[in-house]
């Protein structure tokens, strides 16, 4: 069985659930992104064709947001084609039923941490990303695997390639895909790229006979990624997403598309009301963080920016992400709206990623207190 054929397979045996003994899903982050949303496909499709059992145990690839935000992935569906139609989303499944029936297996890939019950399903995690204070510990240390590479599809890859699966052509332009995009096609200037970023994309190419020029590749995936037309200033932030939830703050840090900025962003504002509104509709969060990344000329440019409902956040977060131990080196810009609770900022230390800010917020909030913010 393809590739496509897999994934046509996957889908329409959602409706076949019950017949199944075993449901194994591979999910990706909750930003659905090239990266994630390839290493699931992938390492499903692995899964199946090597199962053993597949009367008894169905492996299926979700991507964790609902199909209305899966839509704004422009990229990925450029990357996929005609199989991006048969990508499932985790409207289309009912997990909490499969845990309730105890037949649900769930294997991260991306990501290392579910905020939910769910967790307890976890098998297996390969992932990119720190491991962080509730990240999952499984019982059996080598089903864990991380490894801070440029991108996960570089695991993936190493994965199948340890354990004989039959390569193809198509799955080897697939990973390659996230591991030159996430790399921005082997930069120096980056910083993301590892050895084994390189080995494996290497490897990867012996299965391409047109590989000789991936700079297309890149490109096209750019461009795609960076296509902002007819996206609202709600898209822009719930592209791609992530939640960060301490105890008595929730926020969001959204990453704009490529080459768009957070003074971009800012310039689009006329009110306040889209950011309210988007913050409402995802948990009702206090605030949300977001940077961006524009290539010029080859130099990486990168910006921060911030809002808060409450003006004592803003305060707080201000304090913190300026501090010398988050070391984001930031200069603060002057907005075209006069409000206090938005910042703006260039951000001097490029190489710091939302994978690296995240966790350090993550930190941040869950040591605040409620005495600290009333
Ligand atoms: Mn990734």
């Amino acid at each position: 069985m393809n590739f496509t054929d897999y994934l046509i397979y996957a889908k329409s045996q959602l409706k076949n659930l019950n017949q199944f003994h075993r449901i194994r899903i591979v999910l990706g982050n909750e930003s659905c992104d090239l990266d994630s949303t390839i290493s699931a496909c992938v390492y499903a499709y692995f899964l199946h064709t090597t199962c053993s059992n597949q009367k008894e145990i169905l492996h299926l690839s979700v991507m964790s947001n609902n199909a209305s935000t899966f839509r704004l992935r422009t990229e990925v569906r450029w990357l996929l084609k005609e199989d991006y139609s048969n990508v499932i989303c985790i409207d289309d499944i009912n997990l909490n039923e499969l845990h309730n029936q105890r037949k649900l297996d769930i294997i991260l890939v991306d990501h290392n941490y579910l905020n939910s019950n769910l967790n307890e399903n976890v098998i297996e995690i390969i992932d990119h990303h720190q491991l962080k204070n509730g990240s999952i510990m499984l019982q059996d240390p080598s089903k864990i695997k991380i490894e801070y590479v440029g991108s996960c599809c570089t695991l993936i890859a190493e994965k199948l390639f340890s354990l004989n699966f039959k390569m193809t052509e198509k799955v080897a332009y697939l990973l390659t895909g996230p591991i030159v995009f996430d790399t921005v096609n082997f930069s120096p200037s980056a910083g993301k790229t590892t050895e084994k970023d390189r080995q494996i994309y290497a490897q990867l190419q012996t299965y391409r006979p047109q590989s000789d020029n991936d700079l297309e590749l890149y490109e096209n995936i750019m461009k795609s990624s960076a296509d902002v037309t007819g996206l609202s200033v709600q898209d822009l932030l719930r592209k791609d997403a992530k939640q960060i939830s301490g105890s008595n703050v929730c926020l969001i840090m959204s990453s704009l598309p490529m080459n768009y900025t957070v003074e971009d962003l800012i310039g689009k504002l006329k009110t306040l009301d889209d950011i309210n509104e988007f913050l409402s509709e995802n948990e009702n969060a206090d605030g949300v963080i977001i940077t961006s990344v524009k290539v010029e000329n080859t130099v990486t440019k990168r910006q921060l920016g911030f809002y808060f409902k409450k003006i004592e956040h803003t305060q707080l977060i201000n304090k913190y992400i300026r501090s010398e131990e988050v070391n984001l080196d930031l200069q603060e810009r002057p907005i075209p709206i006069n409000q206090a609770r938005i910042k703006l900022f260039d951000q001097k230390n490029v190489l710091a990623s939302r994978k690296q800010i995240l966790p350090l917020i993550e930190t941040f909030i869950k040591d605040l207190v409620k005495s600290d913010i009333s």
